[in-house]
């Protein structure tokens, strides 16, 4: 029993964790982002009841079940429709929203870009390892076009999708770029797009070790962004778009107003819906 002399326990990562054991490829970067989403919510002790996590499918959207937030492992490429609805309709939970690029550039490329636009209070983080992992390796939006495999002999030869640049033109309020193989430096990313009000989104280099062997090297390439974040949406966009696509940090934090949800007159009840839908 606690009382005034007794110290409040804090919550440590392991509070996060449910007891499902994660099956992901030995390897894969999602064990690390799942670590760092774990971290960042230990650091800002937010009672895991009053945090949402919510996926599509794929590898990285098996997120929700792993954690001991409460959990939604929805519909391929609808999570950020699924979270943004959860919070509006209850903005004193933290929403986070997680999944990989082909669940969020490619069948949810348009929810990716009005959540930007809507800049509802929530956190979104995309494992991103170009490529499609639970349906073994076809190439995804964020492929390099000369990505040659057996699924796509001699690459697609089609343009990357560049998300960051799609997320501030379309009004994110807050861009960052991790590393997985960094889960420290990930974990406070987060911690900063959850403190963020406004849309955060979050995208994460996960190697996927099994289709992209060759991305276990991205750790040789990333790096800290060289400049401080800006909140001019036209420079973070000139910087991203030049830059080598390994710059690691806040790369853009602006101050547009969250939406806030001006819902009238609701039904609590079963009654009360009845009666609202009544012909
Ligand atoms: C409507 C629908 N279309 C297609 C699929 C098949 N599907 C499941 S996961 C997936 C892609 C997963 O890739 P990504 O989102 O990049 O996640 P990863 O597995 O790489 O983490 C696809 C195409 C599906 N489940 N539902
Ligand atoms: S297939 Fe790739 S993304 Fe999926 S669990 Fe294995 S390494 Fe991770």
């Amino acid at each position: 029993m606690n009382d005034a002399a007794s110290p409040v326990a804090l919550l440590t990562a392991a509070n996060y964790k449910s007891a499902t054991k994660p099956i992901w490829c030995p390897g894969c970067g999602d064990f690390t982002v799942l670590s760092a989403i774990t971290k960042a919510l230990a650091s800002l002790q937010l009672p895991p009841h009053e945090v949402a996590v919510v996926s599509g499918i794929g590898c990285s959207s098996r997120i929700p079940a792993y954690t001991a937030c409460y959990g939604f492992h929805g519909v391929h490429g609808r999570a950020l429709a699924a979270g943004t609805g959860l919070k509006v309709a209850r903005p004193d939970l933290t929403v986070l929203v997680t999944g990989g690029d082909g669940d969020g550039y490619s069948i949810g490329g348009n929810h990716f870009m009005h959540a930007c636009r809507r800049n509802v209070d929530l956190t979104y983080i995309v494992m991103d390892n170009h490529v499609y992992g639970m349906t073994k390796g076809q190439a995804s939006p964020t492929t390099e076009p000369d990505w040659d495999n057996k699924l796509s002999p001699g690459g697609t030869g089609i343009r990357s999708f560049h998300p960051l640049v799609i997320a501030l033109a379309a009004g994110a309020s807050f861009v960052a770029r991790a590393f997985a193989g960094d889960p420290n430096a990930t974990a406070n990313l987060i911690a900063q797009g959850i403190r963020h009000p406004g849309f955060a989104f979050i995208e994460v280099l996960s190697p996927c070790v099994t289709f992209r062997p060759e991305q276990r090297e991205w750790k040789q390439h990333v790096h800290a962004a060289p400049v401080a974040p800006t909140d001019d949406a036209a420079r973070a966009a000139r910087r991203i778009m030049t830059d080598d696509g390994f710059n690691i940090g806040v790369l853009y934090a602006g101050n547009r107003t969250p939406y806030a949800a001006h819902c009238g007159n609701t039904a609590h009840s079963v009654a009360g819906l009845e009666a609202e839908f009544e012909l």
